[in-house]
């Protein structure tokens, strides 16, 4: 299997890829960029700048509201990517796809819109001890709004979590499992079908956050039964202010409506307001038209490479990078489960993680310093903070041993 995987990735020609993303030709304090942050935010393509732009310069308009041709073109592109992100992520209906800001948007979007109507005094929420801050507070919200418990999956030292504790929280109160697919902080993959099915033996639901994982695996998530999935278009390489929400038609349908306005609704008198069919009963106002549509061509160029090719490779760039890493004395690893992304959180004795990314930065190096949005994943591990490298398909060895460079600079510096 490993050596089915390495081959892929030997035939993966980044060189050629990374001509497509003209952010990396640039240098940061005189040195070339090496972008290291694609967990924040991943960089993007030709195919989806020109995508925006095309939208601004040639077909700008309102979208489902024109008969005028431009309304009808942006109208069938904004569509386009709905289909696109059915096939992207392998949901069975297009109206199960719903355009939100992203995760974070998609997680609230449920636990305001399913949790208030599904959640009562007693009931319990599980999440895990890994999640990032927008796959705990809303859940935290509802628990108190609604005098439920919110209860926590314990992860071991490695960052994978207790699947045994797991099945100890559910019981016949668990209304929600919500986890996320991959960790930002930890790059910890977890196994969620495992994690569904085990949610749904205890007559619960489960949705997951997949904002780190479309970016690096394909999704299936029919194959998956996730009855929610939430994705970030910015992190698959299409813009901010655009993500999906992957929900089972016949919970969207039972679901009320989120938010209240345009484009939501049938009929309206002052007396009585019907609602639109899905998708629309969950899209109020005008959306982000041109993110949509750049998310499209993001969908298409992610596709075009490969899903399989992108993971090998990045997985090869991952045992080089640990390996790299480990030969620097004094640095620990904070997350080493056995089925991991390409995150290296690291901590580095007696050096704080603020003055690592500040020196990296003079030498051109993007890192990401501080909790990573995931404060309890830091206290479990009894850090203040880490370093994070997270890798992308358009990342190289080659900016891995800058790396590590800086980090023997960073060093020097400190000691
Ligand atoms: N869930 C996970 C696992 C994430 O990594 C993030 C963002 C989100 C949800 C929220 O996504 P948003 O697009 O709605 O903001 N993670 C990060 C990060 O690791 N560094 O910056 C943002």
């Amino acid at each position: 299997m490993s050596t089915v995987r390495s081959e892929i990735a030997a035939g993966f020609d980044v060189q050629k890829v990374r001509e497509d993303f003209p952010v990396l030709k640039q240098t940061i304090h005189g040195m070339p960029l090496v972008y290291l942050d694609s967990a924040a935010t991943a960089q993007k393509p030709f195919a989806v700048i020109d995508a925006i732009r095309k939208f601004h310069e040639v077909d700008c308009a309102n979208i489902h509201r024109g008969v005028h041709e431009l309304s009808q073109r942006s109208t069938a592109a904004y569509e386009e990517t709905r289909s696109k992100a059915r096939r992207f992520l392998n949901a069975r209906f297009t109206n199960e796809l719903i355009f939100v800001r992203g995760t974070t948007e998609g997680i609230n979007l449920v636990s305001s819109s399913w949790g208030r109507h599904n959640v009562k005094t007693g009931d319990e929420i599980v999440i895990s001890a890994m999640e990032h801050h927008s796959n705990i507070v809303p859940w935290q919200m509802l628990c108190e709004e609604q005098g439920a418990k919110l209860r926590v999956i314990p992860m071991n030292d490695r960052g994978e979590l207790i699947l045994e504790e797991y099945q100890k929280l559910l019981n016949p109160r668990t209304r929600m499992v919500a986890v996320t697919h991959v960790s930002n902080a930890l790059g910890t993959i977890n196994p969620v079908r495992q994690i569904i099915e085990m949610a749904h033996q205890a007559g619960a639901l489960a949705l997951i956050d997949g904002a780190q994982a479309a970016p690096h695996m394909k999704v299936d998530v029919q194959a998956l039964d996730a009855d929610f999935y939430a994705i970030s278009g910015h992190k698959v390489v299409g813009p901010t202010g655009i993500g999906i929400l992957y929900g089972k038609t016949a919970l969207l349908n039972a679901m009320p409506p989120y938010q209240g306005g345009g484009d939501m609704i049938k009929t309206v008198t002052f007396e009585k307001t019907t609602y639109a069919d899905l998708p629309y009963k969950f899209e109020a106002g005008t959306p982000n038209i041109a993110g949509g549509i750049g998310l499209g061509a993001a969908f298409d160029y992610l596709t075009h490479l490969g899903l399989d090719q992108i993971a090998a490779y990045e997985h090869e760039l991952l045992l080089y990078g640990t390996e790299a890493l480990l030969r620097i004395p004094g640095l620990r690893i904070i997350g080493t489960a056995r089925e991991k992304a390409a995150v290296l959180s690291f901590v580095i004795e007696g050096i704080h993680p603020h003055d690592i990314g500040t020196v990296l930065d003079r030498q051109g190096i993007a890192v990401r310093t501080g909790h990573h949005c995931a404060q309890p994943v830091m206290d479990w591990f009894h850090v203040p903070a880490t370093t994070r490298a997270s890798l992308a398909f358009y990342n190289t060895t080659a900016e891995i041993d800058a790396l590590t460079a800086g980090l023997k600079k960073v060093k020097e510096i400190f000691s």
